[in-house]
């Protein structure tokens, strides 16, 4: 089999987010080399440069949601990139952008495994569940509510990007590194029956019981996506973040994480968000970001 392209798709807002800032990503990741980082494991590597949407006009929720137009204006586009990439055969990795562009981008996978008869697996790597609603949403930021549109529940404008509608359903979810949920929004994740490896999981069996866990039961045919909130990552080493949660996975933790999704040889497409550079220190976290991807992508610490 001929090796596969990556397609590095920019998607500069942070629309969804609560800080202003994560639209500044896609460069910081670029400024951290993720290209020739990548290019220099053998991969062959287009940077397809940035998708364009509306500007931030940051305003105030309305019914629940904030920025619900601008948010489906980027999602549209999100989806029709990487759909596009997928399609080609090529590996689509979203430089985000703040998670609400999750939508589009798993939307858009999801419409892919459909086409090509594919098992769907989402790792969804996050300090949140992203499960949030109108009802139920602190802040009415969309970035909080991803897993909900997807799994069909969010505004008819959102659940209905894609083809099929929902796009997708909780059980294709792995949720890793959990460890902020809101009040209503845990009734609904346990509703949903999401299976969730929070970061109690984690401490109790490890990062390789758990990754064992969210990695079991794929074959040939499952396409998996991971979804990489950089967030996830504890603070002290990735301050670069709009809403830090103390108590993350720690560098080897995450090292491990991803050098077990790279051994599974599933890898299909990625996002990378809510990488905030406003909040970082000399690019470190998204340094951080680029050398984890690199695990993720087979660079092994072992000498294997
Ligand atoms: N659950 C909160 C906070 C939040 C979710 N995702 C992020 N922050 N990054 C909310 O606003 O929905
Ligand atoms: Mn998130
Ligand atoms: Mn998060």
């Amino acid at each position: 089999m001929s090796k596969q392209t990556i397609a590095l798709v920019g998607v500069p807002t942070d629309i969804g987010a609560g800080h202003r800032g994560a639209s500044m990503g896609p460069e910081a990741l670029r400024v951290a080399q993720i290209a020739e980082k990548l290019r220099a494991r053998g991969l062959d590597v287009i940077d397809r440069g940035n998708l364009h949407g509306p500007h931030n006009p940051w305003l105030p929720p309305v019914n629940g949601y904030r920025h619900l137009g601008e948010v489906v204006a980027w999602n549209t586009a999100v989806h029709g990139a990487i759909h596009h990439e997928l399609q080609a055969g090529r590996l689509p990795i979203m430089l985000g952008g703040d998670h609400c562009l999750a939508i589009g981008s798993i939307s858009a996978v999801a419409r892919h495994c459909r086409e090509r008869n594919k098992k769907l697996r989402v790792l969804w790597l996050d300090a949140h569940a992203d499960f949030n609603t109108a009802a139920i949403t602190p802040s009415g930021n969309i970035h909080g509510m991803p897993v909900a549109c997807l799994c069909g529940n969010g505004p008819a404008e959102l659940v209905e990007i894609g083809e099929t509608t929902p796009a997708t359903t909780p059980d294709v979810f792995r949720q890793i590194g959990i460890r902020s949920v809101d009040e209503g929004e845990k009734q609904l994740v346990r509703e949903a029956k999401m299976a969730v490896h929070d970061m109690r999981h984690i401490d109790e069996v490890g990062m390789r019981r758990a990754m064992e866990e969210a990695l079991a039961d794929m074959d040939d045919d499952t396409h998996l996506h991971v979804s990489f909130d950089v967030d996830f990552l504890d603070p002290a080493i990735a301050p670069g973040v709009g809403t830090t949660v103390r108590g993350g996975p720690n560098y080897r933790e995450a090292q491990l994480c991803m050098e077990m999704i790279a051994d599974s040889g599933r890898l299909g497409s990625l996002d990378i968000v809510e990488l905030n550079p406003a909040f970082d220190k000399r690019n470190q976290t998204a340094k951080l970001a680029v050398d984890l991807v690199e695990s993720l992508f087979g660079k092994s610490t072992l000498l294997r």
